[in-house]
């Protein structure tokens, strides 16, 4: 039989090729072809490489395939695959498969850590590099326009590129993209995919951000300038023109299949979240209320509603407790890693997928990846829920083995006390010092990550430009025991809120688009006031670099006093403090009851502003003042 000449009956295969010298030998293929299933054995004749199992799913169209490759050497290997067809003729048919090397150790890839302030950006609105990619022949149908805030507007990774000495301008030291997988979506109702929330394709860059290619370019370039890269993951739930959709591969594989019927009576709409037969809707979509999960008192419904419900309608809610859907994506994340060099990873809506699974998967990639590092977004105000799941949290009898949460407590301390005055108990920053109070609840203080706003919260600003307090929260946030997250824009007074529409908090960067007038990539471009916050942030971001008393230092924090909110970090005699008047009155800070820290310092200088203030005495303060002082103790 001449194999050249038929039409092949594999379309598929993910991963789209795997590396030897992993510490966990075996990989599976999925492969995907009409009536695939057929299929009865797989052989290879390549050194090292042996087939473990042959595993047929309830759909004819797919098989998976384990194969072990712990003696393999790099290489593109031949597998054959041997089955019979409907008159019983035995058919033959052979693919290249490769499997390459890897470029480092696992144990040499680094995550980003304290020592790094991550900066979120929506690919989709922070710059355009190429307009020929924002319309893509083939796909689903969908509209490019900017004056529309639900819809694409046209960024992609070769405008971040264009970018990258912006970044290290401005001193952040690690890049967070909002998810770059493809989401082949048609345009709903005015709204669109342009989040990335909604994968269809778990092994491609989504074509109008770039290829591959483009994106391995960028975390290299990245990489040269000494800027981090973390990719957003979702596992939680896919989009709905995922073909795993269209073609389940299993029964089992989503949570309330049935949503996924061909029967158009039963079928979901994934814009309404009705069967188009307008039958009463069974659709069971997640509460959002994440704290049935850690509950001890959880009744079934209430958690049967949080974890498999879905998201939305467009994003069926996977079911990772099927141990070959699982296995797919935690090749997933590793085949990234290997094949773009991310250093990090945000998982998102990380409660909402089966716990254990999702601990399994954390103990792989810490087994091959000791020193990387993955946050995950566990959206609870409460630091005893984000504790919960954090690795070797005593407070779970589950070990998530998650290094890194998010610390969504500080977030909404924040933007509480920013509207109101620190000299009442429990009032203005009160509430960040009684959050910081629980920190004991953490195994790590320090890698947990803090923000003040995100792409899915209002901006710290809201719809005004109120600079002293948004100071306040930025000085906190970068001098406290975090990995501190910044969000696109901030440095530049974006402002907006979620009351208006989700857009209205993921507005473009100015000057990363076409026909931009307003270019805030530049000192020229930006206003007097854009250049004030720049500057101030870009001194704190600057001196934070590598600074050891905040990577290492202890941390000391006194009970607001006169409305004053004073927290020290010290290390050796090196000492760091942040100072902040909670109120919208002047304050006096009496020196005496901050001795254990002061010493017998005088002149010191604030950082942000490199102004010099005397701690011999008594230090007036303005209105909402935020300093950041740093001193040396002499011998
Ligand atoms: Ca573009
Ligand atoms: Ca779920």
């Amino acid at each position: 039989m001449s194999a050249a000449k038929q039409k092949n009956s594999i379309d598929r295969i993910e991963p789209t090729n795997w590396f030897v010298g992993m510490k966990n030998p075996q990989v599976q293929l999925m492969l995907y072809g009409k009536d695939i299933a057929k299929v009865e054995s797989v052989t290879t004749d390549y050194p090292g490489v042996t087939v473990d199992s042959l595993v047929h799913l309830d759909s004819p169209n797919y098989l998976l395939v384990y194969l072990n490759v712990k003696n393999a050497q790099p290489g593109t290997m031949k597998l054959t695959f041997q089955g019979k067809n409907e008159k019983g003729k035995v058919k033959r048919e052979a693919v290249n498969y490769q499997l390459k090397a890897r470029e480092m150790k696992g144990e040499d890839r680094k995550g980003f850590d304290i020592s790094d302030v991550l900066y979120l950006l929506m690919p989709d609105r922070f710059a355009s590099g190429r307009t020929d990619n924002d319309q893509i022949a083939g796909m689903n149908t969908y509209v490019n326009d900017r004056t529309q805030p639900s819809l694409r507007h046209g960024g992609d990774m070769e405008g971040i590129r264009q970018h990258l000495d912006y970044f290290t301008d401005l001193g952040v030291t690690a890049l967070w993209f909002t998810p770059v997988l493809e989401n082949n979506s048609p345009d709903q109702g005015g709204y669109s995919t342009y989040h990335g929330y909604a994968t269809t394709d778990y092994y491609k860059v989504d074509p109008r951000f770039g290829s591959n290619e483009e994106y391995r370019r960028l975390v290299d370039e990245a990489h040269q300038k000494g800027l981090k890269v973390v990719m957003d993951m979702i596992f939680n739930h896919c989009g709905f023109e995922h073909p795993w959709v269209k073609d389940m591969p299993t029964a089992d594989w989503f949570n309330q299949p049935e949503w996924l019927s061909e029967d158009k009576d039963n079928g979901l709409d994934p814009m309404t979240g009705f069967g188009s037969g307008q039958k009463e809707s069974k659709y069971l979509q997640t509460s959002y209320k994440l704290t049935p999960v850690v509950d001890p008192y959880a009744s079934e419904v209430d958690l049967r509603e949080t974890v498999e419900g879905w998201f939305v309608p467009s994003m069926p809610d996977l079911n990772q407790h099927n141990p070959h859907l699982m296995r797919y994506l935690i090749q997933n994340s590793i085949w990234w890693i290997e094949t773009v060099g991310i250093d990090g990873i945000r998982m998102d809506t990380y409660p909402y997928a089966y716990r254990e699974p999702m601990a399994q998967w954390m103990k792989e990639l810490d087994n091959e990846y000791p020193n990387f590092n993955t946050v995950g977004e566990t959206w609870v105000t409460e630091p005893a829920y984000t504790a919960a799941w954090q690795k070797d949290s005593k407070l779970s009898e589950q070990n998530s083995y998650l290094k890194t949460v998010m610390d969504f407590s500080f977030f909404d301390k924040l933007s509480q006390a920013k509207n109101e005055e620190t000299d009442a108990w429990w009032q203005g920053l009160n509430r960040l010092y009684n959050s910081f109070v629980y920190d004991y609840l953490y195994p790590n203080p320090s890698s947990v990550m803090a923000f003040v706003d995100n792409h899915d919260t209002d901006r710290f600003l809201g719809n005004g430009r109120d600079t002293l307090m948004l100071k306040q929260a930025l000085a906190l946030l970068l001098t406290v025991r975090r990995i501190p997250q910044l969000y696109y824009g901030t440095e530049i007074l974006m402002n907006g809120t979620k009351e208006v529409t989700d857009g209205n908090v993921r507005k473009d960067f100015p000057g990363g688009f076409p026909d931009d007038t307003h270019n805030c990539f530049t000192k020229e471009g930006r206003s007097r006031a854009e250049n004030n916050m720049f500057n101030w942030l870009s001194r704190l971001l600057h001196w934070r670099n590598g600074n050891e008393t905040i990577i290492r230092g202890y941390q000391t924090q006194f009970i607001p006093y006169n409305g004053v909110y004073v927290i020290t970090r010290r290390w050796h005699r090196n000492t760091v403090m942040t100072i902040l008047n909670g109120t919208s009155q002047p304050a006096t800070m009496e020196v005496k009851r901050y001795a254990e820290v002061i010493g017998h310092v005088g002149r010191v200088q604030d950082i942000p502003t490199g102004r010099y203030y005397d701690l011999s005495k008594d230090l007036v303060l303005k209105p909402r003042q935020s300093l950041v002082l740093e001193f040396t103790e002499k011998e």
